[in-house]
């Protein structure tokens, strides 16, 4: 999907398709005919708390104004045709039988989320839907959860269903998982579900609750796209997500309880640490202490501590590189010029990592100043251009009129 970013704050480029709910009803009357209902959910940045998701800790993501939106209408028939304006093409797949077999291609995203509803008992529809975005297309900011989440919210409204939104977010994840192939947490999809302006979720990721956490009005959160694209599914991934479990695995036989690295504080990971490889340790090391990070960072923001919260971003960023190893030259510099420039208290990758982007905090009066400072000292250093999106904290997935 080649999403053409977009900058937030100042729109599309004249000429370029802007999504909305207008374009996208418009999209859909041209390419089926009718009117229909259209729904929208965000991508997100997240904050603190990365790779704590599927070792069911803490993350404090938040949802972003970049978003998909997807228009729906009935069909006569159990089929469903969707039209992606993005990659401008459309597939085709019949609601009966849907196999669990990842192709590779955009679509199966909205295979899976069909299959995974009809599987939990929604008798859907027959659909023509018609989807387009402007989450810039595997740069960390949740592009695939957010086609996911608009798509559930399009079917389920077609079915006349309940919107249950923690199951809504539970099934997308099983979606990506079985027919997509990436083993992700429950993170993007909870805060396009439940995002809200103006805050950032402190989400548990073993019960999916959250606390809404307000952030201050005068900060942008400003993102920086180092235009290294990253694919979650290459593998990687899925290995981190697999040295975290053979980590459970051996720490269980000194820690009886535990079932997750959520359940372990870092003096236990340390008093343990010769039960583990090397690697093994030092990945375990980044979530146990990214867990901690988190809480603390939500005191940090509870107490208006917004230096406090930036360190913890820091040490949060050295983590990933270091001990995670999901971070890559281009992001480190990005977060190293970030670090030295006026009015931010706060930069780090954000997102799985090897490529896309970075989140700083920025207030508001300079963020003109900060955006020049890394054009410029980006080029300078890569050749590569940086895209920068500034941000404040949207809504959750809805109905888009
Ligand atoms: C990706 C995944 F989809 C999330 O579940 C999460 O693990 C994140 O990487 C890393 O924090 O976005």
């Amino acid at each position: 999907m080649d999403r053409t970013p977009s900058r937030v704050s100042g729109g599309a480029p004249p000429g370029e398709f802007a999504p909305s709910a207008a374009a996208v009803k418009e999209g859909f009357r041209r390419t089926f005919g009718g009117k229909p209902v259209v729904f929208r959910a965000p991508g997100r940045v997240n904050l603190i708390g990365e790779h704590t998701d599927y070792n069911e800790g803490f993350v404090m993501p938040v949802a972003l104004p970049l978003a998909t939106w997807a228009a729906i209408g009935l069909r006569p028939d159990p089929k469903v045709h969707v039209y992606s304006e993005n990659f401008g093409e459309g597939r085709e797949f019949s609601l009966t039988g849907i196999e669990a077999q990842p192709t590779g291609h955009w679509s199966d995203y909205v295979r899976g989320v069909a299959a995974v509803l009809q599987r939990e008992g929604h008798a859907l529809h027959g659909a023509n839907l018609y989807v387009a975005g402007d989450v810039p297309l595997a740069a960390g900011l949740s592009s695939s959860a957010s086609l996911e989440v608009a798509c559930a919210f399009g079917f389920l409204s077609l079915a006349g269903a309940e919107l249950d939104r923690r199951k809504i977010a539970k099934a997308c994840q099983m979606a990506e998982h079985e027919y997509v192939g990436t083993q992700c947490g429950i993170m993007d999809q909870a805060v396009a579900c439940f995002g809200r302006e103006g805050h950032a979720l402190l989400l548990d990721c073993r019960s999916v609750q959250h606390e809404l956490l307000p952030l201050p009005p005068d900060v942008k959160l400003v993102i920086c796209n180092s235009q290294v694209r990253r694919e979650l599914a290459s593998g990687e991934y899925n290995q981190r997500r697999a040295q975290c479990e053979a980590g459970v695995l051996s720490l269980r036989a000194h820690l009886p309880g535990i079932s997750a690295l959520r359940d372990v504080p870092l003096e236990e990971l340390e008093r343990h640490r010769s039960a583990l490889t090397e690697v093994v340790y030092r990945r375990c090391r980044h979530v146990c202490s990214e867990n901690q990070r988190v809480r603390d960072a939500a005191r940090c923001l509870q107490s208006g501590d917004l230096s406090g919260f930036g360190r913890l971003m820091g040490e949060s960023h050295r983590s990933l590189r270091d001990d995670y190893e999901v971070s890559c030259r281009e992001l480190d510099l990005l977060v190293e010029i970030a670090r030295g420039t006026d009015g931010v208290s706060g930069a780090r990758m954000t997102g799985g990592g090897f490529g896309g982007c970075t989140v700083n905090l920025v207030r508001a009066s300079a963020v003109p100043g900060f955006e020049q400072t890394m054009r410029r000292e980006y080029e300078r250093a890569t050749g590569r251009i940086v895209d920068i999106y500034v941000c404040s904290a949207a809504e959750g997935a809805g109905p888009a009129e």
